[in-house]
């Protein structure tokens, strides 16, 4: 029974999640990002972007309040831009520390990961990898193969998004096709510490 519950207490519900195509069963919310969102993102950016997208945020909405936990899925299309994979935007969160952890459902990928000092961490995203994202580290996600990448996130729910500090200064490091597969070099464009 849930009759007669406290105003701040929830009622308990559950959501289907397709490991394949990142769908959500209902299916409450999804922010879609198109290459035109991205302009600016990619260190070589030759032709115009489109419309096209490239990702999908599946998000199972919760009151985004430091008691409960937001979780989505990403849904990241492969291919490249000037030699870089496509990724995601990537951010801080709003409240530096607040953690949150990545679980790869399907395809593969790096998982990029900055403090504001310029230190870096990559760690490699498969199916079954839990990744675990500290609070202070901003986190961006890179689909290095050619299937989408997948994967679910669980967030705090005060964690919020600081996007501008990326968009302005970028990651220190970027992705790029190299001839034996990915590598993680320098971004020239850095203008971060
Ligand atoms: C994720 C990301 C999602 C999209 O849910 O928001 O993968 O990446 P951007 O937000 O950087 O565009 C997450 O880290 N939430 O906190
Ligand atoms: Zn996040």
């Amino acid at each position: 029974m849930t009759t007669d519950l406290p105003a701040d207490v929830m009622v308990p519900f559950a959501v289907h999640v397709d490991f394949q195509s990142g769908a959500l069963t209902p299916d409450p919310v999804i922010l879609r990002r198109s290459h035109a969102d991205l302009a600016g993102y990619f260190v070589n950016e030759s032709d115009a972007p489109g419309e096209d997208e490239m990702y999908a945020v599946h998000e199972i909405r919760v009151p985004a309040t430091n008691n409960n936990l937001l979780s989505s899925t990403t849904v990241l299309q492969p291919g490249t831009v000037g030699g870089e994979y496509f990724m995601t935007k990537g951010h801080f969160h709003a409240t530096r520390d607040r953690a949150e952890i990545y679980l790869t459902l399907s395809g593969q990928g790096l998982l990029v990961m900055a403090l504001e000092d310029g230190t870096t961490q990559t760690k490699e995203m498969r199916p079954g990898i839990v990744n675990y994202v500290p609070g202070h580290w901003a986190h961006r996600s890179v689909n290095t193969g050619d299937v989408p990448l997948v994967f679910y996130a669980v967030y705090i729910g005060d964690a919020g998004y600081d996007y501008a500090t990326i968009a302005d200064q970028g990651f220190p490091v970027i992705v790029v096709e190299g001839e034996d597969g990915p590598e993680v070099v320098p971004n020239p464009r850095y203008t971060g510490r």
